[in-house]
């Protein structure tokens, strides 16, 4: 059975309640319950978790470490900014996928750098809210890989 955490930065609680056109009108309930769905298909256990707070955020994946297989991150605005996450993340050497609901790369040019992406496996973005399930698939393949 994989152990996987599905881990949601700043502003994601707001999901489906404002700018739908960036990013869909799905609330982060429905996205949480849409992975939980996962769980019979993809032989995981599949837990979310949510934070606006850098520090939370990091405690989450220390936390993980030894008690999951693999994060799937949406850092949100942290992405690009947060060398602190960044090195969370090399500190606890679990393969992470990064996750954005919008295409970052076809933004603006501030959400173009990801300091996520020096650690992630690899990142999957600009498929809205579906982008979730598939990072939980591609995560889920390559540890079933190993
Ligand atoms: O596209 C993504 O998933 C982002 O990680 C979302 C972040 C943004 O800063 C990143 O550049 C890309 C922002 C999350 C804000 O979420 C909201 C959702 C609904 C309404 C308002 C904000």
């Amino acid at each position: 059975m994989l152990r996987l955490l599905v881990l949601n930065g700043p502003n994601l609680n707001l999901l489906g309640t404002r700018q739908p056109e960036v990013y869909g009108s799905t609330t982060l309930a429905e996205v949480e319950a849409m992975c939980k769905a996962l769980e019979g298909e993809l032989e995981a256990e599949i837990t979310c978790a949510q934070s606006n707070h850098e520090g939370v955020l990091i405690d989450h994946i220390h936390a993980a470490k030894g008690t999951m297989d693999g994060i799937v991150l949406n850092a949100g605005a942290y992405t690009h900014t947060s060398l602190a996450l960044m090195d969370a993340i090399a500190s606890v050497e679990l393969p992470v996928v990064e996750l954005h609901v919008s295409n970052i790369h076809a933004r603006e040019e501030f959400r173009h750098k990801t300091y996520i992406g020096r650690v992630a496996l690899g990142q999957i973005c600009g498929f809205g809210p579906a982008g979730y399930p598939l990072a939980l698939r591609a995560l889920a393949g390559h540890l079933r890989s190993k």
